[in-house]
């Protein structure tokens, strides 16, 4: 076992389980960042609700919730290090993870502070519903990320993201990867969003997503509803061509966006200690 603290011998243990062969790219990278982000992407700045304190998932009504399936594996991937480091929280394991994983598959250091607890019963998790819906438009990722506190432009750096992993029909319904090399960070994904041409089609389960069919890739490189909507908004669209076109200013803006979103319903004092993580704050009862 770490001496309580030692985040660095916890980063190094996240860096060494990505490697996976078995799985989906070979790498457990981009779950785990599916994970920290869907941990933090259900607050609500309104309310105060929600964020990545408590690591909810543990519990069915979060960890339940469809939008969040798949992501057991990340969980999984993740127990050993919890286990070798059991004075981290579940909440502070599973955004520093989303944030090595980042940096681990060549993407930018993103700064990262601990402290966030776990709730230890479910009565304080938010409502379901609050992760983007894939098969929507511009209004519905504003709605969403808004309520966040999400600028166009954050909400644009976040999308990002997707350069990262692919998509399962087992899980979300969607199929296949955004880019060619989903488990290497690059502005790949915005490059690919402006250049090629996609078109619609209808998966055999019914769902509907865009593809692009190249001969020389062993499957067809895919873009989500909300994924193309960012080319159709006259908000969104320059910030998408910026990224497509300056790898550094995305990296840079991404970088700061993400240590945002890991931050959302965390409140700090002056020295970064966290004064509302326990358990008492006023929260969502459902
Ligand atoms: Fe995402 N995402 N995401 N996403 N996401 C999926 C996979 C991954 C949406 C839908 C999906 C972000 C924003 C959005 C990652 C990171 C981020 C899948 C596929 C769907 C569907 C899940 C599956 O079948 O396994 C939608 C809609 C939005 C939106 O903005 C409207 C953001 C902001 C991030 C982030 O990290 C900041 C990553 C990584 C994956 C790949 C996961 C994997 O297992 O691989």
């Amino acid at each position: 076992m770490s001496k309580p603290g030692d985040y660095a011998a916890v980063r190094a243990d996240i860096a060494a389980l990505l490697h996976q062969p078995e799985y989906d790219d070979g790498s457990a990278g981009p779950v785990l960042v599916r994970l920290a982000w869907h941990s933090a992407g259900t607050y609500d700045a309104a309310t105060d609700t929600g964020g990545s304190n408590g690591a909810g998932m543990r519990y069915e009504s979060e960890g339940g919730d469809p939008a969040n399936a798949g992501l057991q594996h990340a969980r999984v991937f993740l127990e050993p290090v919890k286990s070798a480091h059991p004075w981290i929280t579940y909440a502070d394991l599973w955004t520093l993870a989303g944030v090595v994983a980042i940096r681990e598959m060549g993407g930018p250091d993103i700064q990262w502070l601990p402290g966030r607890t776990d709730f230890t019963d479910d009565s304080k998790l938010p409502p379901r519903g609050r992760l983007p819906d894939g098969a929507q438009g511009a209004e519905h990722i504003r709605f969403i990320f808004g309520r966040m506190g999400f600028s166009d432009q954050e909400i644009v750096a976040l999308s990002g993201a997707h350069n990262l992993g692919r998509c399962h029909s087992d899980r979300s319904g969607f199929h296949g990867a955004w880019v060619s090399n989903p488990t290497r960070m690059s502005n790949s994904y915005f490059r690919l969003l402006t250049s090629l041409d996609w078109t619609r089609k209808t998966l055999p389960n019914g769902v509907e997503q865009f593809v692009h069919h190249d001969d020389d890739l062993d499957e067809d490189l895919m873009m989500l509803p909300t994924d193309m909507a960012l080319l159709s908004d006259p908000h969104f669209a320059p910030w998408v061509r910026t990224y497509a076109q300056d790898k550094e200013k995305f990296f840079h803006d991404f970088a700061a966006v993400f240590a945002k979103l890991v931050e959302l319903g965390i409140q700090r004092d002056a020295d970064g200690n966290i004064t509302n993580a326990d358990n008492e704050r006023g929260g969502y009862h459902s």
